[in-house]
């Protein structure tokens, strides 16, 4: 699996229960819509738990043979960023398998605010926060936050509930991110996600111009 065959891989990552699942799952039917054939492989350390949800929740949507679960069985960053290996040959698997796929997703195990992935694993990755966790996440930093190519400020909706000032949330988001992307999301609605398909979209013709 390498450059050149047109074929843009996202990684996604953040904290566990941001909402790195169900944005995949909001945003794989808008890729399909929009002529997209995308394929989803997750990260969990010790069961399928990620991508059994994905099959199920896009079933008669996506193809099940397009969600693999990889059981890394160490921490997420190894497999993701130190040696994607495991990641790399199922992915190899996956555009061997389904030639048509041009568009492959790759879900984090889920960890702290420095994950970051391998440039060999993905082109561009995401970080989801949620503002569950606290206003406070984008000030205190973390390669994730401030290294990502797109940052997802998820559960909007919920942000009232939980005294989260969204304005206080993405100003510190823009501030620590010098002005790269920021997107503010509620996946279960799908808000903002047709945001973070126009930035794939944009990034796509830049990565992959013939794609
Ligand atoms: N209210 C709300 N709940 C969400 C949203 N996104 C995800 N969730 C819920 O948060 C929980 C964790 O989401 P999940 O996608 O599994 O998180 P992951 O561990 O990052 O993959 C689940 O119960 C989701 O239904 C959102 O935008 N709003
Ligand atoms: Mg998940």
């Amino acid at each position: 699996m390498t450059e050149g065959q047109n074929v843009l891989r996202i990684g996604i990552g953040g904290p566990v229960g941001s909402g790195k699942t169900a944005l995949i799952e909001a945003l794989v039917p808008m890729l399909i819509e929009r002529g997209r054939a995308p394929a989803v492989i997750t990260n969990d350390i010790y069961t399928q738990e990620d991508a059994e949800h994905v099959r199920r929740t896009l079933a008669g949507v996506l193809d099940p043979a397009k969600v693999v679960g990889v059981e890394t069985g160490s921490c997420p960053h190894t497999a993701v960023r130190d040696d994607p290996t495991m990641n790399l040959a199922v992915g190899a698997e996956m555009l061997e398998a389904h030639p048509d796929v041009d568009t492959l997703i790759f879900e984090s195990g889920g960890d702290n605010l420095t994950l970051t992935f391998s440039p060999v694993l993905v082109d561009l990755f995401l970080f989801v926060l949620d503002t569950a966790e606290g206003e406070k996440m984008p000030r205190k930093r973390g390669p994730g936050i401030t290294e990502c190519d797109l940052l997802v400020i998820n559960k909007i909706d919920i942000a009232k509930y939980v005294r989260c000032d969204l304005g206080v949330m993405s100003s510190d988001a823009d501030r620590v991110r010098s002005g790269k992307p920021v997107v503010l999301t509620d996946c279960l609605s799908g808000t903002g996600v047709g945001e973070v398909l126009d930035y794939f979209e944009s990034r796509r013709a830049d990565l992959l111009p013939s794609a």
